[in-house]
């Protein structure tokens, strides 16, 4: 599961912005946490012996997940995120990684400058793909069915902007290819479901569910 960084400034937090409690693994602000069906934090967590860091943690540097799937074919964990005022983020999360925020980001404030001078920085994790402007990521999924058979394999991104969803094509871990497929609403998730077909929820007014099917039967 994953929590998000606390807040925007002016929002405090130890007397300091508490974005800044993304970097700090004695809190679990800006963090995605790995836990047992218990609710236990999982004993082989990279910081479970480390003294005064919450065993929970499972990656760290996080400003706003708000989707995140498994590919059942690979195994990996992908996540998407927002940033500020551009640089969300499509990251690969992987168990002990730094994924930069608020020191290492490609985002800027609401108001212009940007949030750090570093965009990149040696050992932080760097974001498989990068959105600017922001696109407002939501619900994420890989597509395996069978009513889309172009589809299977690519990675399924809501948009609250834009009012789209975004298919994404890889190999391995690096992006070939970003489709843009517009809805007309704001798009909060995008599942799969049992019949291979693509469901999407959206957010305004009462929501609606939307279900996406092949135009030739
Ligand atoms: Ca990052």
């Amino acid at each position: 599961m994953s929590i998000g960084d606390g807040g925007n400034p002016p929002t405090r937090f130890a007397g300091e912005n508490i974005r800044n409690q993304a970097q700090n693994p004695g809190t679990h602000f800006g963090k995605v946490l790995r836990l047992r069906d218990d609710g236990t934090p999982h004993p082989d967590n990279p910081m479970a012996s480390q003294p005064g860091a919450r065993p929970e943690i499972w990656s760290l540097g996080h400003r706003n997940i708000q989707g995140m799937t498994r590919d059942p074919v690979s195994g990996r964990v992908w996540a998407n995120e927002h940033g500020s005022r551009g640089g969300d983020e499509l990251n690969v999360i992987e168990g002990g990684r730094n994924y930069g925020w608020p020191v290492v980001t490609y985002s800027s404030e609401y108001w212009g400058p940007r949030i750090s001078d570093e965009a990149s920085r040696p050992g932080i994790a760097e974001p498989v793909l990068v959105w600017t402007p922001s696109k407002a990521p939501s619900g994420l999924t890989f597509y395996h069915g069978d009513r889309f058979p172009d589809w299977k394999g690519d990675l399924f991104s809501g948009a609250l902007k834009f009012q789209q969803v975004r298919r994404i094509r890889l190999d391995g871990t690096r992006v070939v290819g970003e489709e843009k497929l517009t809805i007309g609403r704001r798009v909060r998730d995008v599942r799969q479901g049992p019949d291979g077909h693509l469901y999407l929820l959206t957010d305004e007014d009462d929501g609606a569910l939307l279900r996406i099917v092949p135009v030739t039967p």
